[in-house]
């Protein structure tokens, strides 16, 4: 470690962090839940809180952290544990990408990307021999992996992509370019949305060392700067034909990645909420000015009232959101509706405790302004706020607004 870096850890403030449950929650989970909130939260102050602060002041991708994820059990918790998962259900993975994400967003991307946008492609569309080679070094962290669906000219509208491969006998030939994928600068493989000549959208897995394949890195994020972001450009990629996900074609193939993925978001922002509620909190009972605490104006009651309320809302929203996915009914619009309301939520109450800490929030002493710099991300990817919207809207009138 530098010695900046040392020196700036040690002055690093303790990570105090303790949850709310005003509605006791808690009696709805079962203590494997609990045990598998316990041992992230536990890594999160050990591993993350700690770090983050300077790694994001230094735009720097802590390569190291997903072994330690695989570790810890963060790679695909909800998926079978002959293929690498954890064995255990929805509830329990949105409680870990909600104590990911109280630590940092960016950490809940690496992780959220490899379990529900890699392992889960892989794992459900995959050949056995794909799964085999693959899902086992991906939970465990021995290997890093990254999705690419959107482009520079199709984000909101992947349907329209231009990512092509050509069947040449023994191989498909891949060209095309992704953009903003999360994880790809270091990344061994990357899950690649494709359209073959007939225009039909498949799944590929791109191995890194392949001829033609790079992966430029993304500079100057203002968010998500822990994060490591970049393209995937394919100039006449020679792809082996075992390298197809056979299970599922179209688009409806990366939309079920995103349901597991825009899920696991709707716990994170909660938890990046919790976070920023509970600094608020206990900086309002310390601060004092005009000789009593800030805790007790009737101003910051409010904001801290309203804060409970939401994450309170918010819990219950995903906590049977977890009971549907794990019963296999929850649709894509409910998802939406907690990922979207879940993230403004957050983005709010991080603006809320900005100004809560005053001057304090604006620097790297208080989680808060990064949280909410993060957001600003999450609000965004997985579907922006106002395609959820459309989403829901299509879900009620029964008329997509897309087009
Ligand atoms: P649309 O006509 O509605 O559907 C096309 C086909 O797809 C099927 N489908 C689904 N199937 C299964 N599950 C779902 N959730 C599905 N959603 C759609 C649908 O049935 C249809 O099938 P078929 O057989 O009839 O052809 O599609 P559209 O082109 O009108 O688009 C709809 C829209 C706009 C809602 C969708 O494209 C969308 O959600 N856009 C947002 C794009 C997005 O979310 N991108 C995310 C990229 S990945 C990312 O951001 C990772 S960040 C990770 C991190 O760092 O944490
Ligand atoms: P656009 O689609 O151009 O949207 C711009 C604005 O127009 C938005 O406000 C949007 O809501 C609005 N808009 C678009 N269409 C409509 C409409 N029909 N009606 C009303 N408003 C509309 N992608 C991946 O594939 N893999 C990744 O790992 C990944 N990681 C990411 C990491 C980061 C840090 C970021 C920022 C993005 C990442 N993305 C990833 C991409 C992300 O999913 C897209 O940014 C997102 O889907 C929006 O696409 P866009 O940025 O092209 O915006």
């Amino acid at each position: 470690m530098s010695e900046v870096l040392s020196k700036n850890v040690k002055s690093m403030k303790k990570d105090l962090f303790e949850s709310p449950d005003f509605y006791q929650i808690d009696d709805l989970l079962t203590e494997e839940h609990k045990l598998v909130r316990s041992s992230i939260r536990d890594f999160v102050k050990k591993e993350i809180s700690p770090y983050i602060e300077d790694w994001c002041q230094k735009a720097h991708f802590p390569y190291e952290i997903v072994k330690k994820f695989g570790e810890v059990g963060a790679f695909g918790p909800q998926l079978p544990t002959e293929y690498g998962g954890g064995g255990m259900d929805y509830i329990a993975y949105g409680l870990a990408m909600q104590e990911i994400e109280r630590g940092d967003s960016g950490m809940r991307s690496t992780a959220s990307v490899q379990g529900s946008l890699v392992m889960y492609p892989i794992y459900k569309f995959g050949s056995e021999e794909q799964r085999k080679k693959y899902l086992p070094k991906l939970g465990s962290g021995e290997m890093l992996g990254c999705f690419g669906l959107t482009e520079p000219d199709h984000g909101s509208n992947p349907s329209g992509m231009t990512t092509n491969f050509v069947d040449k006998g023994d191989h498909y030939l891949l060209n095309g370019a992704k953009m903003w994928i999360s994880n790809s600068p270091k990344a061994d493989i990357a899950v690649v949305w494709a359209k073959n000549e007939a225009g039909r959208i498949h799944g590929l897995i791109v191995e890194r060392g392949m001829e033609g394949f790079s992966t430029p890195e993304t500079h100057g994020k203002w968010s998500l700067r822990a994060s490591t972001t970049g393209e995937l450009v394919f100039d006449n990629v020679k792809v082996p034909k075992e390298n197809l996900l056979p299970g599922k074609s179209g688009l409806g193939a990366p939309m079920m990645c995103l349901d597991s993925a825009r899920y696991g978001i709707s716990w994170g922002a909660l938890g990046a909420a919790m976070d920023c509620y509970d600094s608020a909190r206990r900086y309002a009972i310390e601060r004092i000015q005009f000789d009593k605490p800030i805790a007790s104006f009737q101003l910051i009651q409010k904001k801290l009232a309203e804060m409970l309320t939401e994450i309170t809302k918010a819990q219950l929203v995903t906590w049977r959101l977890g009971k549907l996915m794990n019963e296999g009914k929850a649709t894509t619009a409910q998802i939406s509706l907690a990922k979207r309301n879940n993230v403004a939520m957050a983005l709010e109450i991080a603006r809320e405790a900005r100004q809560i800490h005053g001057g304090m929030g604006i620097t790297g002493e208080y989680p808060i302004m990064r949280h909410m710099m993060n957001l600003e991300s999450v609000v965004t990817y997985e579907g922006t706020h106002d395609i959820h919207l459309l989403i829901l809207g299509n879900e009620i009138t029964g008329i997509p607004a897309f087009k």
